[in-house]
C-alpha cells in the first residue's frame, strides 16, 4: 500500500459526507462513496444530489462525470478510509454508536496495512479507541494504534467534520481542521490527507481531546442559544420586546447575545451536548440545563400560537417552515416539525405548512390529520394566525402588508 492517497473510501453520503468525498475528487483523488441506500447510491452515480446544499449539485455532477466519483453500497480497498455516518442517541439520551460501529465492521474485510482510518463523525470521548479495538477484533491479522501505537499497520485518527449546513463546501476547505491521532504517525498522515483539500491550519491533537473539542464546540452554541431562549421567556413574561432588547445590549463591547428561536434543531447542536453529559453527568449540570431550556422552547412556542388562535377565533393556521433553519431542507431534530405535530394534536382546525425546501412531509407529519402541505400564497391567504417558524429568504421577502389583520407568531423575528 503506497503513502499516498491516490484512492479515498467515504463511508455515508450524507450532509457531511457527501461534500467530503466531491471536495476530494474534485482534487483529483479516486473518491468511492459508499452508502446503505441504494436510492442514495443511484441518484449520485446519475451525478444528482439527494440533499439541498448550496453548489453541491453542481460539484458531485462534476465530480461524477470526470469518473473521481463513484457511488457504490459496499467498501473497496482504498489508501484511506473516512467514516461520516450519524451518531445519533437512544430515548435516554445515551449515544447510539451502532452506525460508527457496522461503517468500521464493514470495512475490516478490505483493509490492507498502510491503510488511515479516519472518523469524521461526531462522538463521545473515547469512540475512535473503540474503533480501534471493533477493527482488532475483525481483523487479528494486522496492528492497530490501540496495540502497537506508531508502528501499527493500520493509522486511526478523529478528526470532527465542523462545517456549517448552508456554506458546507466553503467550510469545508476553509476552516482549519482539529486531527485527534491515536498516535503522532495517526495524526501526521491524516494532516496529510486533508491538506489536499483544506486551505485552514491542520492542528494536531489526541483522538480523545478531539472528541471533546467537537463536543465542546456545540455545547458552547447550545448554551449560548439557551440564553437567548431563556431571555425570549422573560422578556414574553414582562412584555418587552427580546430583539431590540438583544440588539441593544449586543452594542455593548463584551457582549454578544445570540438569537432566541423555536428550539434547537439540527443532528448537531440538540445531541451533542448529551455526549458529554453521559460521560460526566455530575459534572456537566449548566450543559444539561441548557439542553432543558431549549427542549422547552417549542412548547412555548405552540402555547403563543394556540392563544393567538383561540384569541382570533381563527379556523386556518399556517407554519411557515419545517427545516431545522433557514435555507436547507434538513428537518433531523426540528422544532418547527415538533411544532407543528403538536398544533396537529391540539388545534380543531386546518393546519396549512409551507416548506420551500422540501415536496414531501416528513415522516413524523405525513400521517397527521388536519396538515397540508401547501404554497405560500395559498397559506397567506387562508390562514388568520401566521406562525413563523423557519426564516426561509421567501419567508423574509413576503410584503408586510399580507400579514395585517392576521395574528403573527414570528418565532425568528424577522417581521418586527
Ligand atoms: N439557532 C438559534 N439561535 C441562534 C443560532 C442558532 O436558535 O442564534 C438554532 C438554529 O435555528 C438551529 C440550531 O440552533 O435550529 C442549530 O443551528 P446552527 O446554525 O447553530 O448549527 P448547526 O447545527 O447547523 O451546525 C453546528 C455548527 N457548530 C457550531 O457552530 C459550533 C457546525 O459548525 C457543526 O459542524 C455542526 O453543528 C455539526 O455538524 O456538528
Amino acid at each position: 500500500m503506497s503513502l499516498k492517497f491516490e484512492k479515498i473510501c467515504v463511508i455515508g453520503l450524507g450532509y457531511v459526507g457527501l461534500p467530503t468525498a466531491a471536495v476530494f475528487a474534485s482534487r483529483g483523488v479516486q473518491v468511492i462513496g459508499v452508502d446503505t441506500n441504494l436510492a442514495t447510491v443511484e441518484t449520485i452515480n446519475q451525478g444528482k444530489v439527494h440533499i439541498v446544499e448550496p453548489d453541491l449539485d453542481i460539484m458531485v455532477n462534476g465530480a461524477v462525470s470526470t469518473g473521481k466519483l463513484q457511488a457504490t453500497s459496499t467498501p473497496q480497498t482504498a489508501d484511506a478510509y473516512i467514516i461520516a455516518v450519524p451518531t445519533p442517541f437512544k430515548d435516554d439520551h445515551k449515544p447510539d454508536l451502532s452506525f460508527v460501529k457496522d461503517a468500521a465492521l464493514s470495512i475490516a474485510p478490505v483493509l490492507e496495512a498502510g491503510a488511515l482510518v479516519i472518523i469524521e463523525s461526531t462522538c463521545p470521548v473515547g469512540t475512535t479507541d473503540k474503533v480501534s479495538q471493533w477493527l482488532a477484533g475483525a481483523r487479528s491479522d494486522l496492528s492497530f494504534p490501540h496495540q502497537a501505537a506508531d508502528d501499527a499497520d493500520v493509522q486511526i485518527s478523529h478528526s470532527p467534520e465542523r462545517v456549517l449546513p448552508g456554506k458546507v463546501l466553503l467550510e469545508l476547505v476553509r476552516n482549519d481542521r482539529v486531527i485527534g491521532g491515536m498516535s503522532r504517525r495517526c495524526a501526521e498522515r491524516t494532516a496529510a490527507l486533508y491538506k489536499i483539500a483544506v486551505e485552514g491550519e491542520c492542528l494536531l491533537t489526541t483522538a480523545a481531546t478531539a472528541e471533546l473539542v467537537k463536543l465542546s464546540e456545540n455545547a458552547y452554541r447550545d448554551v449560548n442559544i439557551a440564553f437567548a431562549n431563556e431571555l425570549s421567556l422573560i422578556a414574553d413574561k414582562m412584555d418587552i420586546n427580546v430583539w431590540e432588547a438583544i440588539e441593544l445590549a449586543n452594542h455593548h463591547p463584551r457582549v454578544n447575545i445570540l438569537q432566541p428561536g423555536p428550539g434547537v434543531g439540527g443532528h448537531c447542536i440538540a445531541v451533542d451536548p448529551w455526549f458529554i453529559a453521559d460521560g460526566a453527568p455530575d459534572e456537566s449540570p449548566l450543559i444539561q440545563s441548557a439542553r432543558k431550556v431549549n427542549d422547552g422552547k417549542p412548547g412555548h412556542v405552540v402555547k403563543q400560537i394556540l392563544a393567538a388562535a383561540k384569541e382570533s377565533g381563527a379556523t386556518t393556521i399556517a407554519c411557515l417552515g419545517l427545516a431545522y433553519k433557514a435555507n436547507i431542507d434538513d428537518m433531523r431534530e426540528s422544532p418547527a416539525v415538533e411544532i407543528t405535530a403538536a398544533l396537529a394534536d391540539a388545534f380543531d382546525g386546518e393546519v396549512l405548512v409551507v416548506e420551500p425546501n422540501s415536496p414531501n412531509l416528513p415522516e413524523a407529519l405525513a400521517e397527521s390529520e388536519g396538515i397540508k402541505l401547501t404554497d405560500l400564497e395559498t397559506a397567506l391567504n387562508k390562514a388568520q394566525v401566521i406562525a413563523l417558524l423557519v426564516d426561509h429568504q421567501e419567508f423574509k421577502d413576503i410584503d408586510k402588508s399580507r400579514l395585517e389583520g392576521k395574528a403573527v407568531i414570528d418565532t425568528r423575528g424577522i417581521w418586527r
